[in-house]
């Protein structure tokens, strides 16, 4: 079995033997730098290859141990499987051992074994107590029951066992989960001459193949996949939890730095801020306090931060509390994500966490404590969950694209989730964006939306409807027009309303004209039908025209729209349904002689002005009836001439 998609993470004090022990393993230095070979001391991570007896083979990434390149050791472990925690036996628990081991357990790396280097420096009674010393300290940790194995890299003594082990241990590694979109924290970027740019790091999730576009984040920039190498080969495919080094095209070395992540585009996103579950880790000599700065860690990235706490005023080691992180500038985060806080004089780990929600709004303590049901739900391992308490947010239509890059999940495991969910929360398709939405929520806005009707036509009742615009703003003012117009839609499509013209009414419902109204109903119709299209009265002289007041022929004007007897096509610019009808009718006959008509040759046939050809024409395009090719106008495409425009 291959086992090159397993990370071993080496871990523990300065000088206590983990490149050493590295070089013994695998032959390979991982000092590369003058500066780390002259001083005898590791500054940044390294990397190497190991290939097991089995045939597998599994990446090693180096740290340091030196307490003031801690930034780059998390930047190392943040995407390994197993560590190998190494202590010197002439040294034994050192300040970095506890430290090193702390951010293992805060980065959920639970799978490790404990190497006991330097033997060969030992007598038999400082190995056996030193042994104890780990023992203890192991026993208490979150790798209590590891193998502790004791070797030497001078003499090579127990390495082939620590081999052995690690074998076995890369083999119980699960691969991880392939259904999420790519995404690789950068941990180097380097150029090569006549290759130019390439980044490494760990796969965290999906895969990434040559040619694919992936985006960086922060900034944005789209770059192209040339070569896709992992462990020093080219390969077709490089998936979750494989070191990797990409070759890419697009940017140059200065768009990228240790920190940026490369990602697939449907979860490059950025944000200023996350909230989630911050734990004051148990050996932390510090406090978290309400408002403090602290360097926050989270994949390779490191950045300045505040953390404001729900809870109380601090945390104390060993206590958690939910808390909105807000850091300067932009940091590529998704749910889920872990961090660490440490002090931001850089001495001391103080703290870990869980994202529970990336980006988002400021919220003051009492607002985050009231959103409890939702972070609790976020901070849970069900991801079915997560969706349901965010999607509860923007009840009737949360983008499902949204629910991908906040969780980083693909397409069909929203569909999952959604079925997981079924009955709580579905989807719908509304021009060209998928929606979830929550399923009790559309039964109440169907009931506002045919309420708000109601309430219209005992208002108005000599109207025949509501406008959508109107409607929209009543039944559902907290929702764009776009998702307004879906649940519109939808209420029409469900029969529960209703739409005559432009109005939008309960089923069946007539406007009733009492005995005046039908009269000025009658002498404003005959009005425009004797006008014709030459000569229709002007909105504001019909009244004039008739003897009766303005505002009143007005309003008679409008419900005549909304019964569709009348057309307004430009503000003062009214036709009978007839007079229009016959244009129509006009209109189709050139088509389908000419194959299509121009303005200048319907203002002929019609005989009108310019203005009045160009109205008319703009209503059969808006209405779909006719499509407009550069000058020309065809019959749009499902419709064969006859029909009602
Ligand atoms: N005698 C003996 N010396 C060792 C052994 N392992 C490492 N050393 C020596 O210990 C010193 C430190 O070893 P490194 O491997 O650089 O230690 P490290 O843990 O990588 O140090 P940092 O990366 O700086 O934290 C070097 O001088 C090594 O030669 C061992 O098993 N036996
Ligand atoms: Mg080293």
């Amino acid at each position: 079995m291959s086992l090159i998609q397993c990370v071993i993470g080496t871990a523990g004090h300065i000088d206590h033997g983990k490149t050493s022990l590295v070089k013994a393993l695998t032959g390979i230095d991982c000092d590369r730098f003058e500066e780390e070979k002259r001083r005898g001391i590791t500054i940044d991570i390294g990397f190497a290859r190991m290939t097991f007896p089995g045939g597998g083979t599994a990446g090693i990434v180096d740290v340091p141990g030196h307490q003031r390149f801690i930034h780059n050791m998390l930047a190392g472990v943040a995407g390994i499987d197993l560590a190998m925690l190494v202590v010197a036996a002439d040294d034994a628990v050192m300040p970095q051992t506890v430290e090193h081991l702390a951010i293992l357990e805060i980065l959920g790396v639970n799978r490790g074994i404990v190497v006991l280097t330097k033997t060969d420096l030992v007598d038999e009674e400082t190995l056996e107590l030193a042994e104890m010393e780990v023992g203890d300290l192991v026993a208490n940790s979150h790798l209590a029951g590891s193998e502790i194995i004791k070797c030497s890299s001078v003499t090579g003594e127990g390495i082939d066992r620590l081999r052995d082990e690690l074998e076995r241990l890369c083999s119980t590694v699960v691969n991880r989960r392939s259904d999420r979109f790519f995404r690789m924290p950068v941990d180097r970027v380097f150029t090569i001459k006549g290759h130019g740019l390439v980044v490494t790091g760990t796969v965290s999730s999906g895969g990434v193949k040559p040619e694919d576009r992936l985006t960086l984040v922060p900034g944005g920039k789209v770059v192209r996949a040339r070569r896709v190498q992992s462990h020093g080969a080219s390969v077709d495919h490089a998936g979750p939890g494989t070191r990797t080094a990409i070759n890419i095209t697009g940017a140059s070395k200065g768009d990228i730095e240790r920190g940026t992540v490369i990602v697939h585009h449907a979860i490059a996103k950025t944000c200023k801020q996350f909230t989630a579950e911050v734990v004051c880790h148990s050996t932390s000599p510090l406090k978290i306090v309400h408002g403090m700065s602290y360097l926050l860690h989270v994949h390779t990235a490191e950045t300045l931060c505040r953390v404001y706490l729900a809870s109380r005023k601090s945390l104390e080691p060993g206590s958690r509390s939910i808390a909105q992180v807000r850091f300067e500038g932009y940091a590529h985060i998704i749910h889920g994500d872990k961090f660490v806080l440490r002090s931001s004089s850089a001495r001391h780990t103080v703290g870990v966490g869980v994202v529970a929600e990336p980006g988002g709004k400021p919220l003051g303590r009492r607002r985050l404590n009231a959103l409890m049901e939702k972070w609790s739900a976020l901070a849970g391992t069900e991801l079915a969950d997560g969706v349901r308490a965010v999607t509860k947010e923007r009840p009737l239509g949360y983008p499902v694209s949204s629910l991908m890059a906040m969780f980083n999940i693909i397409e069909s495991r929203v569909g999952q989730i959604m079925n997981q969910l079924s009955g709580e929360v579905s989807s719908f398709e509304w021009k060209g964006e998928k929606y979830a939405y929550i399923t009790a929520a559309a039964d109440d806005v169907m009931d506002a939306i045919t309420g708000a009707v109601r309430n219209f036509h005992k208002k108005h009742p000599a109207l025949q409807g509501i406008e959508e615009s109107s409607l929209a703003s009543s039944a559902a003012p907290s929702l764009t027009a776009e998702l307004a117009g879906y649940w519109i839609r939808r209420a029409i499509s469900s029969r529960r309303i209703e739409c005559v013209g432009s109005a939008l009414r309960l089923p069946g419902r007539q406007v009733e004209f009492s005995g005046g109204n039908e009269k000025l109903r009658r002498s404003i119709l005959e009005a425009y039908r004797a006008g014709g299209l030459k000569s229709p009265p002007k909105t504001d002289k019909v009244g004039g025209m008739l003897g009766i007041k303005k505002s009143e022929a007005q309003k008679m004007i409008r419900i005549l729209n909304q019964t569709g007897d009348l057309v307004t096509l430009a503000p003062d610019y009214t036709l009978h349904r007839d007079t229009l009808d016959s244009a129509q009718k006009t209109l189709v006959e050139e088509i389908e002689k000419a194959g299509f008509v121009e303005t200048a040759r319907y203002r002929d046939l019609l005989g009108v002005g310019r203005k009045a050809a160009i109205d008319i024409l703009e209503h059969f395009d808006r209405a779909g009836f006719t499509m407009r090719k550069n000058n020309k106008r065809v019959l749009a495409s499902g419709h064969d001439g006859g029909k009602e425009a």
